[in-house]
């Protein structure tokens, strides 16, 4: 007999039975709230000194903070088909930005709903086919816009005026409220487009920082020696790449644009009124731009600073929308049985080694944020060094909800991390791959990581690189070459093979 037939005979209380439970007796809730492009330097609970994230910093006191959370491809679409699946993007299928994600494959998702669990899938989705495995969904399409987004659901399309991060909030609170079904669990996908390029505020944040100037990563002016070639040729710099209408919102320069005259589709959507705040809040700005006119480093900064006041402007609208869903949940005693994610795609460059976006192996694209909270079962205020990964949420979110994990996934449950317990057997070195080969021109490579180690490769140069993280943990020279390392190149060598093959790479 298998799984289902004997569910199917089963009445529904001791249906419920096969969930797990909280301390007072309910089933365990799952949301996650997911964003995209927000890098751990911009979570102040992660001693950023950058800006202040109390929501989701709350997440973390009543909670854990992982601190090695880390992604098997640091890229959006991927990243989500990692999570929905608990499979590499070899075998998900999704490599890269460009493939349709199969939604006829294996997901948790279809697994709790199977099982009983309601199932919800709110804001940025990214994966081009129809969500699969939700009983509600409404997202944007493709990247979605800031400005007056449009959204899909089951059989349509509709606009909705106003700002994404405050309406995918919004959404949230509202099916919770009104439509889930509160006899049973649920999963709830609440998923921002913030702060995803082109990093474009709400009108009530376009103040913020006003007047501030921002502290500067040390590495902003890197010339990317010591290391292999692909560091140089990518084209993600703040100096080289950043379109000056598109991204730093001078609409007057775009002339001056890496690839050509660009344009801001953000802006062509604003509403008379939103036009109108904004020009009030960069007009004058810009003016003072075209007076002083800096050049060389100075324009760097300049650019600079634009970039991470608007990025930050958009993770204060993000954070507060946290808040709101943690206070609902609050008022309407759902905290207490629900397990709280907070995490995001990928990590992000904020200015260091000159850069912004993801996509590498290297340390700000390959951790990104993760915080839990689930009362009775985390301890507040922890903190775990676990090498973890995106690649392990299908199984915890399916332990948490009492499900079997399905032997074909990759990753494992992290419940016993969030019990405080230390398994033996936990992974000590942690297997990378990016394939995409497009916009930003990053080298598809992979490569392992551990907690002291991060060896790279770059196939289609046969190059190399080795950092070692305990004396270089900005990453500005590869030792792959040294004598004193060749042990260590060895090793992690045959530890990458093992890997490849472990996750059927090299099937
Ligand atoms: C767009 C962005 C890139 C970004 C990719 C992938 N350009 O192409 O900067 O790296 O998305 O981002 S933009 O001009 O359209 O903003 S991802 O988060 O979807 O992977
Ligand atoms: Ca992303």
């Amino acid at each position: 007999m298998n799984r289902r037939t004997f569910l199917g005979g089963l009445s529904a209380a001791a249906l419920t039975a096969q969930f797990g439970r909280a301390a007072n007796g309910k089933p365990w809730n799952i949301l996650m709230m997911f964003s995209d492009d927000h890098a751990w330097q911009a979570v102040s609970a992660y001693g950023g000194k950058l800006n202040k994230t109390p929501h989701i910093d709350r997440i973390a006191h009543e909670g854990m903070r992982f601190d090695q959370c880390l992604v098997t491809n640091s890229i959006c679409a991927p990243s989500r088909a990692v999570v929905l699946t608990g499979k590499h993007s070899h075998l998900n299928g999704v490599i890269d930005n460009a493939v349709t994600f199969d939604g006829n494959q294996q997901t948790f998702p279809k697994l709790v709903q199977k099982a009983g669990y309601q199932t919800a899938m709110i804001g940025k989705w990214h994966l081009k086919s129809d969500p699969t495995g939700f009983d509600h969904w409404e997202v944007l399409p493709g990247q979605g816009s800031y400005y007056n987004p449009d959204f899909l659901f089951k059989g349509g399309r509709h606009r909705r005026e106003g700002y994404v991060t405050d309406i995918i909030g919004d959404l949230t609170l509202d099916w919770l409220k009104n439509g889930r079904d509160p006899n049973k669990p649920f999963l709830l996908f609440s998923q921002q487009k913030a702060p995803h390029r082109n990093w474009m505020p709400a009108p009530e944040k376009m103040w913020m920082y006003e007047g501030e100037d921002l502290p500067e990563p040390e590495t902003l002016f890197d010339n990317y020696e010591g290391r292999a070639t692909p560091a140089r040729l990518q084209e993600m710099e703040i100096d080289r790449h950043m379109r000056w209408n598109h991204d730093m919102k001078v609409p007057e320069w775009s002339d001056r644009s890496f690839g050509g005259n660009d344009g801001n589709a953000e802006w062509a959507r604003m509403t008379p009124e939103q036009k109108r705040q904004w020009d009030a809040a960069y007009g004058p700005r810009n003016a003072e731009l075209f007076k002083k006119n800096p050049q060389g480093r100075d324009l760097v900064r300049w650019k600079y600073q634009r970039y991470i006041k608007d990025y930050l402007r958009c993770i204060s609208s993000v954070d507060d929308n946290v808040g709101k869903v943690l206070s609902y949940l609050d008022a309407a005693g759902l905290a207490e049985n629900t397990l709280v994610v907070y995490s995001s795609d990928q990590g992000f460059y904020l200015g260091e080694h000159g850069w912004f976006d993801k996509r590498w192996i290297y340390e700000e694209s390959l951790r990104t944020p993760l915080v839990m909270r689930m009362p009775g079962v985390i301890e507040r205020g922890s903190v775990n060094r676990n090498l973890v990964s995106n690649l392990d949420l299908a199984q915890t979110f399916l332990d948490v909800a009492g499900q079997p994990q399905p032997s074909d996934m990759q990753g494992a449950s992290m419940l016993p991390l969030l019990r405080g317990e230390q398994p033996a057997d936990w992974r000590k070195s942690f297997y990378f791959q990016y394939f995409e080969k497009g916009v930003h021109n990053v080298a598809p490579h992979d490569g392992v990581r551990t907690d002291r180690y991060t060896l790279a490769h770059f196939h289609e140069t046969e190059e190399w690189e080795l950092y070692d993280l305990t004396r270089d943990p900005q990453q500005m020279r590869s030792v792959y070459g040294d004598d004193a390392y060749q042990n260590v190149v060895k090793e992690l060598k045959a530890e990458l093979t093992r890997l490849r093959k472990h996750y059927k790479v090299d099937a």
